[in-house]
């Protein structure tokens, strides 16, 4: 088991960190530059190449939310990545669709659901930030925006990724109307678990003392068409108060969503609890909700406070996330968990 004096002396927390967390509910919403330096965090492993992407930026001076929207392109274009961007799997009726959000140090935010042919979903949520009056475009009207902003329309499903879900097809003839039910993870066989389709959700603190996020994600394979989950829902699967920190969530996003997540990770860390503390007590409630039935699913928050303290936990071993800061740049972590 994970203590946590471990993960802490992992991370190289240092308690000072968690005294200035417990102080954050007093801060002003004007941003205090981090003793700690830049940092990037980012879940699961393929987090750290989307680490060392982003912190190019952070050190160089960088602000978070480009740094942010460069690390998250880097899974998004990678075709071995079969859970965010191009080469995404499926949904139940063979169509990509990508969900992306992100954040930024005054509240602003932008994201898109359900879109298809756009493989850099989290640059056109920063679009729908910019460009427009709106937080959330979704389906045909997110691919319209994205192609008038200059975006590339292009087929995302691979030959790999139609292989797999054609492999789905066979052995589910008869169409179950509880699709996460169908996407059992291969090491853990739980839903949402890191063996076939994660997100990435990345936090980043700059040398401003700025904080900023994103969320991306081909959301569930095999979900049904049109079915949303919690990564581009701002307060579910992502949240940032500068002020206070930043959250993010992977896993199955209805169980995020119902409990406004990562919204409510950020609160808790307003009211003085550590990124840890906030990040277990918010899968505590969800555990909580659920009584004793259907727990076997995973869900996994990850947070920074913007005094640099980092801190993750999750429904079930298995999630892990990436750390990254002047001292190291490839660290991964694995989460403490209420299930082993
Ligand atoms: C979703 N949270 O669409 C995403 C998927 C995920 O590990 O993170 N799976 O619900």
């Amino acid at each position: 088991m994970i203590t946590r004096r471990f993960l802490l002396g992992a991370l190289g927390v240092s308690t000072s960190i968690l005294a200035r967390d417990r102080t954050a509910e007093a801060g002003s919403p004007q941003a205090s530059v981090p003793s700690t330096g830049p940092l990037v965090v980012s879940t699961w492993d393929f987090g750290v190449p989307a680490n060392q992407a982003a912190w190019e930026i952070l050190s160089s001076g960088g602000k978070a939310l480009d740094a942010v929207e460069a690390g998250a392109r880097i899974p998004e274009a990678d075709l071995k990545n079969h859970s965010v961007g191009r080469a995404g799997y499926p949904d139940r009726d063979g169509h990509v669709t990508l969900d992306a959000s992100i954040m930024d140090e005054l509240g602003n935010c932008g994201a898109v659901a359900a879109m298809e042919y756009i493989a850099h979903p989290v640059s056109v949520a920063r679009r729908v930030m910019e460009k427009t009056p709106h937080v959330l475009l979704v389906g045909v009207g997110a691919t319209q925006f994205a192609v008038e902003q200059g975006f590339t329309r292009e087929e995302l499903l691979t030959p790999e990724a139609r292989a797999a879900w054609e492999k789905w097809r066979q052995e589910h003839s008869e169409y179950k109307p509880v699709p996460n039910r169908e996407n059992k993870d291969y090491g853990t066989g739980v839903p949402g678990g890191a063996g076939n389709h994660d997100t990435l959700g990345m936090l980043a603190l700059d040398r401003q003392g700025n904080l900023a996020g994103a969320c991306t994600t081909s959301g569930m394979a095999w979900k049904m068409r049109g079915r949303v989950g919690d990564s581009p829902i701002i307060g579910a699967g992502l949240y940032v108060d500068n002020a206070v920190g930043a959250a993010t969530s992977t896993g199955v996003g209805e169980e995020v969503i119902r409990n406004a997540g990562s919204f409510l990770v950020v609160e808790l860390m307003r009211q003085g609890r550590t990124p840890q503390e906030a990040c277990q007590e918010a899968v505590r409630r969800i555990l909580q909700r659920k009584a004793n039935r259907d727990r076997d699913f995973q869900v996994g928050f990850l947070a920074i406070s913007r005094a640099g303290g980092i801190g993750a936990w999750a429904v079930q071993k298995g999630f892990t996330y990436a750390v990254c800061n002047s001292a190291n740049q490839s660290a991964l972590h694995a989460s403490p968990s209420f299930n082993g």
